[in-house]
């Protein structure tokens, strides 16, 4: 299925690529961030794209930026009618990824087995996959071009951010965590952890860029079938898994085309999501963006 085509805004200037976003310049120093329905899973996009993706991500994170001014100013300056793209301020990105992790998983978990630490942080011995941590932990990473991110201790991250920013941007994305997982955990979802980028502005603001606690940027699992000590469903993508993992694919490029029972499968999980945490019906902001900002 070919993505129903958006417009861009006068003057836009691609300016780069992520595997599901595009980024554009927009004149008096705004950029264009547009989130498009495609997929990846196992780090490979896939061809199939899910109807609305990007538009229940853009929403989502729109939603959690207007209730989040309060624990730190965002990038975001208008969302746009199309509800897949958000002009934003122009920031100095920070060369690290801020993620919080409320639980063991991915690359926390591979950590911890090999050491029983995650970026310095030695946790209590004998945890299982998937445990709940006493805490939420700041897991920064440095941003890697191709592959993944590597994870890195608060020495490292300082010689790289200086100790002021580490410090204002680990108490400000373990804040912003606690407001989501709690917000999510009353409404059946667990955000395991999530990943956010911070820039700052011309004043040295620390200000919250990117995406905002989305599917794509976090872990999220449904509350009522998780176990410790096992790998947890994904909300969002385990019909896209469960699918690829019964074709036996090598879970390297290419990667399979999806039946149409799995992008409808899909994207009604996304569509879920949205309307579990923000209590709005997509319908509705699909007819109006902005009413995940009231
Ligand atoms: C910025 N990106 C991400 C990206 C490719 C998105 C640079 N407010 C900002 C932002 C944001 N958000 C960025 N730079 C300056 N100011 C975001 C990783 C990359 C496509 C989409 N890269």
């Amino acid at each position: 299925m070919t993505e129903t085509p958006f417009s861009l805004p006068p003057g836009a200037v691609h300016l780069a690529s992520g595997k599901v976003r595009e980024l554009y310049a927009l004149p008096d120093d705004r950029l264009l961030l547009v989130a498009s329905d495609r997929i990846s899973t196992f780090d490979v996009v896939l061809p199939t794209a899910i109807p609305d993706k990007g538009r229940v991500l853009t929403g989502l994170s729109a939603f959690w930026f207007a209730r989040t001014r309060a624990i730190v100013p965002n990038h975001l300056l208008a969302l746009r009618p199309d509800g897949r793209s958000m002009e934003c301020r122009k920031l100095r990105m920070l060369p690290i990824e801020c993620v919080v992790r409320g639980y063991l998983a991915g690359s926390g978990w591979k950590d911890y087995r090999a050491g029983g630490a995650v970026c310095g942080h030695v946790l209590p011995a004998g945890l299982s996959e998937s445990d709940r941590l006493p805490a939420p932990i700041f897991t920064p990473a440095r941003k890697a071009a191709t592959g993944h991110d590597e994870n890195i201790d608060r020495a490292r991250a300082v010689e790289m951010v200086g100790a002021d920013l580490y410090d204002a941007a680990e108490r400000t994305a373990i804040a912003l965590y606690r407001f989501a997982a709690d917000h999510a955990a009353a409404r059946g979802i667990i955000v395991a952890d999530t990943k956010f980028e911070f820039g700052t502005d011309d004043a040295g603001t620390l200000i919250l860029g990117d995406e905002a606690i989305t599917p794509d940027s976090s872990r999220f699992w449904p509350a009522d079938s998780y176990r410790p000590g096992t790998a947890p469903p994904s909300f969002d993508k385990q019909f896209v898994r469960d699918y690829c993992e019964r074709l036996g694919w090598a879970k390297t490029y290419p990667g399979p085309a999806l039946p149409a029972e799995v992008v409808d499968g899909t994207r009604a999980r996304y569509v879920e999501a949205f309307e579990r945490l923000t209590g709005l019906r997509f319908a509705d902001y699909l007819a109006d963006p902005t009413i995940v900002q009231r």
